[in-house]
């Protein structure tokens, strides 16, 4: 995929490239939030509890975004399976959380009800549109790396998370909290792990030729 990043990356190949293998994990309380539909229930069904984060019983965290930032060069970007998309299905956006290239992205109505899907970068708008019909997609495209929350300006709970990079040395958590940044050329990087209830952790890592760099990140609130 051709992505048009904001920091300049060049591919090339990596020789003796390290992997970093970690676990992120969180201890504190898992505060939820009360989702009451008020509208459109029929498709988006009825008041229910959300965790603000996917904890297991280890303490291990999914869904949480780990990248490297600053990376001037390094492996390909692995193949696209498809374009990037983020679908309203149930009046909930799905993927709930992803990781992105920076570069266009397919957002899909998927309901028989009005959506309007509004992303952020911050305070800024990235992309605002009304979709009323079931099946629509329009495209867009999320030029800078960084994080964007989404909106449903019909349905006030709807929220989403797309964390854009400009490399690809990028990775979500699984259910058991674990990632895996591979191919990765020997130096010193800033890695940031980020979750939308805790926010981000940064920290410095050191990956040394042909060997894995195991770390576990304790996100705080
Ligand atoms: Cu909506």
């Amino acid at each position: 995929m051709a992505a048009t990043p904001a920091f300049a990356y060049d591919v090339s190949a990596v020789s003796g490239g390290g992997s970093i293998e970690g676990q992120i994990t969180y201890k504190g309380p898992v505060q939820t939030r009360k989702i009451i539909p008020n509208k459109d229930v029929e498709v988006c069904g009825g008041i229910r509890e959300e965790a603000l984060i996917e904890v297991g019983p280890n303490q291990e965290v999914q869904n949480a975004a780990v990248y490297l930032v600053d990376v001037a060069k390094g492996k390909a970007w692995p193949p696209a399976a498809k374009r990037p998309e983020l679908d309203n299905i149930k009046c909930e956006f799905v993927p709930h959380v992803q990781v992105i290239p920076a570069g266009p992205l397919d957002v899909v109505n998927k309901d028989p009800v009005l959506h309007n899907s509004h992303g952020y970068y911050g305070n800024r708008t990235a992309f605002n549109m009304a979709q009323p019909n079931q099946g629509q997609l329009i495209p867009t495209d999320l030029t800078r790396a960084g994080t964007v929350r989404v909106d449903c300006d019909a349905h006030g709970w709807m929220e989403g998370w797309i964390y854009v990079v400009d490399n690809p040395y990028y990775a979500l958590t699984g259910a058991d909290g674990k990632f895996s940044i591979t191919d990765v050329p020997p130096g010193t990087y800033k890695l940031v792990a980020i979750q939308s209830f805790t926010g981000p952790v940064e920290q410095s890592v050191t990956v040394a030729s042909g060997k894995p760099t195991t770390l576990t990140i304790e996100l705080k609130k």
